[in-house]
Formats: structure tokens, sequence, C-alpha cells
């Protein structure tokens, strides 16, 4: 049996996935909900023509008496609040692990949560909810990398300890799992691509891979590109971007019969993290002078 205790804050699509895949590997694994509803929260998990349903246990944070691991797959805009509820259960042998899209929030993080070890991740798995439960829509990878931004392992005051068996529980749970000390690189590269995906999709209202088969909106995703392009160069230049169309097309087409986590939340009328995915990206054009015509005006299109 694992050493490790997983709770779970967030019941969106990638916390329920986490949740439903770590609970079905065996892993001693709770939710955290919003509020208290019930003591179990049962998941419908769907892959292909694989299908299971998952009673995973549920607690408050006045129920727990302090945290080991904790997944924290809450939306941006809500992380704030969500990390204020645990606080008083994250201890100094405490891992926490972000999964939020956009940027910004490490720093929050290590705000809230100084005493614990803090973790980033960044997934490309594509999962959605819909009536019929959780559909695991792309299997993809997750990066975890430290948050203090130490790249190297002798310059790093991060300490290791568990991490090489916290990488093989999560992968043994749900595979792809990748340590990289660098996560800004990641963190970078999932930037742009949720940058150009979420808003074009939310924009037609359309699955991720019609942002390929259908010629309109394949220009419309070239041009897109081209604006991202730019920032980028300027914003991280020390990563090669001339392959972004290629890494935006791998994506959209390894997760196209997802619906993007932006028009997850358009359709559920709930807000979406495109503040801290387009604005953060258009605030570094404006302070550099980059001219990005064609990204602010879908901007101003999906962001009314
Ligand atoms: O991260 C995603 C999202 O929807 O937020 C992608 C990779 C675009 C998959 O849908």
């Amino acid at each position: 049996m694992s050493q490790f205790q997983f709770h779970i804050l967030g019941r969106g699509a990638i916390g329920s996935l986490w949740v439903s895949s770590l609970a079905r590997a065996g892993f001693n694994t709770t939710l955290i909900p919003r509020q208290l509803d019930c003591p179990n929260y049962a998941i419908n998990y769907i892959s292909g023509t694989e299908t299971f349903t998952q009673s995973i246990a549920q607690q408050s944070p006045e129920q727990i008496e302090a945290i080991d691991i904790l997944l924290v797959c809450v939306k941006s805009y809500q992380l704030e609040q969500a990390l204020n509820s645990v606080a008083s259960r994250i201890t100094d042998t405490s891992t926490v692990i972000l999964l939020q899209n956009g940027m910004g929030h490490q720093q929050l993080a290590e705000s809230l949560l100084p005493q614990c070890q803090l973790l980033v991740a960044t997934t490309t798995q594509g999962a959605y909810l819909s009536n019929d439960g959780l559909h695991h829509a792309g299997k993809g990878q997750t990066y975890l990398g430290p948050a203090d931004n130490k790249t190297t392992i002798e310059s790093s005051t991060f300490t290791m300890t568990r991490i090489p068996q916290l990488c093989q529980a999560l992968n043994e749970a749900l595979p792809d799992v990748i340590w990289q000390w660098d996560i800004q690189k990641r963190l970078w590269q999932k930037l742009a691509i949720n940058a150009v995906i979420n808003p074009l999709t939310a924009l037609y209202r359309c699955k991720n891979g019609e942002l390929l088969s259908n010629f309109e909106y394949r220009d419309h995703l070239q041009l897109i590109i081209n604006d991202i392009q730019k920032i980028l160069e300027k914003a991280c230049p020390e990563q090669d971007w001339t392959n972004l169309s290629e890494q935006v097309n791998q994506t959209a087409q390894k997760t196209a019969s997802n619906v993007s986590s932006t028009l997850q939340d358009i359709v559920k009328g709930q807000a979406t993290e495109l503040p801290a995915i387009c604005e953060y990206l258009i605030n570094i054009a404006q302070n550099n002078n980059i001219a990005i015509p064609q990204y602010k005006k879908l901007y101003a299109q999906v962001n009314k």
C-alpha cells in the first residue's frame, strides 16, 4: 500500500480525472469539495468503450487532520479561496501540486502557503464532464516540477525526499507523469497552446479537433498563432517558438474530441480562465509595443 494520502481540491474535469484515476489505482484519495454535500461522490469515467464508476470519499477541511499530498485542480480564479480554505491543514511536510491554466498562480500559492513544498504541474490530458459522466477524451502527459524556479539539482534548495516515489505513484494512476526541473519551460508552452486553442474553440463553439478540420477555423488558427508567436518571442526568448504551429496542431489533434476547458466553462455559464491566459499575454504585448490585432479582436469577441 502506498505511503501517500492524496487530497484533491476541485471537482471539474481535471480534478475528477485525477481523483478517479488515483482511487482506481488503489491510492488513498479524498476530495475536498467547496461545500460538503455528501460523504461520497460518484464519478462515472468514460474513455472510448471503457466505463467504470468510482465512489470517492469527501471531507471538509475541518475533518482533515493534516494534508499529505494536495492536488489543486480548481480554476485559476478560485485558487485564492480554495487555498485559504485548507491553509490550516497544510504543514511543512505537505506537498502541494498546482494544476491551473495560465500564469501567476505560483506567486499567490507561495504567499498563502509558505510552509509547504510547492510543485507546479501542467497537463495535456483532455477531459470534460457531461451529463453521463467524465469523458477522458485525450490521453496526454503531465509535467511536474518545483515552483521555486531553480532549474538544477545543484542550485536548488528544493528537497527531493519522496519526489521519485510521488512521481511513480502519479504515473501509475494517470500516465505519463514526467518530472521536469525546468517546469517554467513547460508552463510557457502550455500557456501558448491554451492561448490559441481555448479562445478559438470558445468563439466557434467547437471541439478542439474542428480547429483543424474546418478550413475557415484553420485559417483563423494560423493568424492567431502568428500573433502569439510574436509575444512569446519577446516574453520567453530562451525558447524556440518557430514550431509553435506544429505544437498547437499536435495538441488539437491529440485532443480532437475534447471540449476545451474554456468552452466547458462558457457552456456551464461559469467564469473562464481566459484572463489568466489571454490577458496575461495581451499585457505583455502592450508593455512591449507588439502589434497583435487579430488576437485582440479575438479576445474582445470571446470576453464579452
Ligand atoms: O488544456 C486544454 C484546455 O482545454 O484547457 C487543452 C490542452 C486545450 C485541451 O483541451
